[in-house]
């Protein structure tokens, strides 16, 4: 595989594990030889998840949680050096403004943009001894805005503003930073049910790809940001 050779032997925490986008993560993390920890809230699917590989470890995350977070960056910083984080986890709703309340404010910014912040907090410290990465999946949303999209898109453009930040905060111990970008992609996301992957959307592998192919870059490159789009979705910038 072309992104195999320099990830084997990595040790991986990605959020949002339990499906999707962070569940073929995961899958593609575990086949290219990582080692890796998969977080999510659904612990009945993290543990099938886990049963498909060896490489798979399944860990009950709430990343909206300080106290969660904590311990399961804890307990997997006691099983040794973290090399790789994927900040997948991720919710949506989408409303006018005015319909918007103010639980479902806190709850899209608790997940999107602290669960990012904590999760990063606890395990940069190895990352950075690691010389590590970190990529956070925000949306092709984090630089556009549209009609019912105030929430979802803030808080997408408030994790784009963190993840270019900690870029600048960690280039000089060599450490990376990516940004990966999908349009459309077929999931449950925001409670749909995922389409059919055709021109019209994405499916969750087309993200995992980017993703390790952000991650399976040679030393001397970083790949600031991937933005990318199913054929079918009118272009918008
Ligand atoms: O969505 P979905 P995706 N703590 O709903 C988890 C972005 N994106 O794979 O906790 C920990 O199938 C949830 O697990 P569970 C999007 O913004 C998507 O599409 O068990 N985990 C599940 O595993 C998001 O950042 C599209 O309920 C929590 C996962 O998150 C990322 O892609 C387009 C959690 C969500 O899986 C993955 O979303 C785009 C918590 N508190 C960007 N709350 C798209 N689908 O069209 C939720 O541009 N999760």
């Amino acid at each position: 595989m072309l992104w195999g050779m320099n990830l084997a032997n990595k040790t991986a925490v990605v959020t949002g594990a339990s499906r999707g986008i962070g569940r073929a993560t995961v899958l593609s993390l575990a086949e290219a030889g990582s080692k890796v920890f998969a977080g999510a809230r659904a612990v009945d699917e993290l543990e099938s998840l886990a049963s498909e590989h060896p490489g798979i470890t399944p860990l009950r995350l709430d990343v909206s949680d300080p106290t969660s977070v904590q311990e399961v960056c804890r307990s997997v910083l006691d099983a040794g050096p973290v090399d790789i984080l994927v900040n997948n986890a991720g919710v949506g709703v989408f409303k006018t403004l005015e319909e918007l309340s103010v639980e479902e404010w806190d709850r899209i910014f608790d997940v999107n943009v602290r669960g990012t912040f904590l999760m990063t907090k606890h395990l940069l410290p190895s990352i950075r001894k690691q010389k590590g990465h970190v990529v956070n999946v925000t949306s092709d949303v984090s630089a556009r805005t549209f009609a019912k999209g105030s929430l979802y898109t803030a808080s997408k453009y408030a994790q784009r503003a963190l993840t270019r930040t900690l870029q600048m905060e960690v280039e000089a111990d060599g450490v990376k930073v990516s940004e990966v970008r999908p349009g459309a992609v077929a999931t449950y996301f925001a409670d749909s049910e995922p389409q059919a992957v055709d021109k019209d959307a994405l499916g969750p592998q087309d993200v995992a790809d980017a993703i390790l192919y952000a991650l399976s870059r040679p030393e001397r490159m970083r790949m600031d940001e991937i933005h990318f789009h199913p054929m079918g979705q009118k272009t918008e910038f």
